[in-house]
């Protein structure tokens, strides 16, 4: 079935003129990665490319990456040069947006994801719910067409397994994703220094919102969850760029999940003036798919870890907090 679409990929990508990739808003490794490996994929192959996402991507992992240029706009009458148009992962962050305003015969538009509901129907729609990341999925596209991915393309495409397994920590790291490690090792990438220096690294702001999350988690009752806030009075003192904040603090609700006996654990950081984003994570074997708790409040994501937007501000009551 699968492969029956990456040849529909494949022939998609060979009679292209023009190709636009999408990244989703507020970019993570997977997005980037998989938008960079194909933007490097069809920008050596002659196809003309152009990238774009909503919000500037990170330079974490500038020096691991083939090189790239990014616009970002949301402008859609730009968008009448491109005959296909590539969503990868996240589609409902941003691809979504593109794709409901184009006049769909101008256009081919493909959706590449991992995600395993989106409410978007493009042209062609590539996803695989028991891939660890999109750049799982790319990386068995190319070898389904068997392009050997250069080493900067391979450094992309462990770039996303790397995010979006937070390190082989999360329970989608499978027999096969650890497969697809070892084929990117063949292609000799610096898998330590990607590490080290692209995910290791902290802040020391990050780490101190991270302690004041950490001191602010109570055990919820009856649930035994815990939960934990990061107001926006919190964030005011740091200087954390407000695109990279979700990156910066997304781990919180991992370590706090640690904790044993836990079914699960929700964060609530106040992202902007008005926005409050919720993280949820649980364990594998919980019986719990934080993806409903999630979709309940407009967000998405998966059984193990998803996340949603809501409006309001996180204020202390008396002995809690809420969202007013
Ligand atoms: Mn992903």
């Amino acid at each position: 079935m699968i492969n029956h679409k990456y040849a529909s990929l494949q022939y998609i990508l060979t009679h292209a003129r023009n190709v636009l990739l999408v990244a989703h808003s507020r970019p993570d490794p997977d997005t980037i990665g998989a938008c960079v490996t194909l933007y490097s994929y069809l920008h050596t192959h002659n196809i003309p490319v152009t990238l774009t996402c909503t919000d500037a991507f990170p330079n974490t992992f500038d020096t691991f990456l083939p090189s790239y240029n990014i616009i970002q706009t949301c402008d859609i009458s730009n968008f009448a040069q491109f005959d296909v148009i590539i969503g990868s992962d996240n589609i409902d962050r941003g691809f979504d947006k593109i794709i409901k305003h184009l006049p769909k015969s101008d256009h081919i538009t493909v959706g590449i994801d991992h995600h395993p509901h989106t409410n978007i129907h493009p042209d062609l729609l590539i996803t695989n719910p028991a891939a660890s990341s999109t750049c799982e999925i790319l990386h068995d596209f190319f070898e389904y067409i068997a392009h050997t991915p250069t080493q900067k393309e391979a450094n992309a495409l462990a770039i996303g397994i790397l995010g979006d397994t937070r390190l082989f920590h999360n329970p989608n790291t499978s027999a096969h994703v650890l497969d697809v490690m070892a084929h990117l090792l063949d292609a000799h990438i610096p898998l330590s220094r990607i590490i080290r220096e692209s995910f290791l690294t902290k802040r020391l702001d990050t780490l101190q919102l991270w302690g004041i999350a950490l001191k602010n988690a109570k055990r919820l009752s009856p649930s035994g969850a815990i939960a934990s806030v990061i107001t926006g009075r919190h964030i005011a003192t740091k200087n954390i760029p407000q695109e990279e904040l979700k990156e910066e603090l997304k781990e919180v609700a991992s370590l706090l999940c640690s904790v044993p006996h836990t079914p699960f654990a929700l964060v609530l950081i106040q992202l902007k003036d008005g926005i409050v984003k919720g993280s949820i994570r649980t364990e594998k074997g919980s019986g719990i798919d934080t993806s409903r708790i999630a979709r309940l409040l407009g967000g998405g994501g998966h059984t193990l870890a998803s996340g949603f937007e809501i409006s309001g501000t996180i204020k202390k009551t008396d002995n809690t907090w809420c969202i007013v």
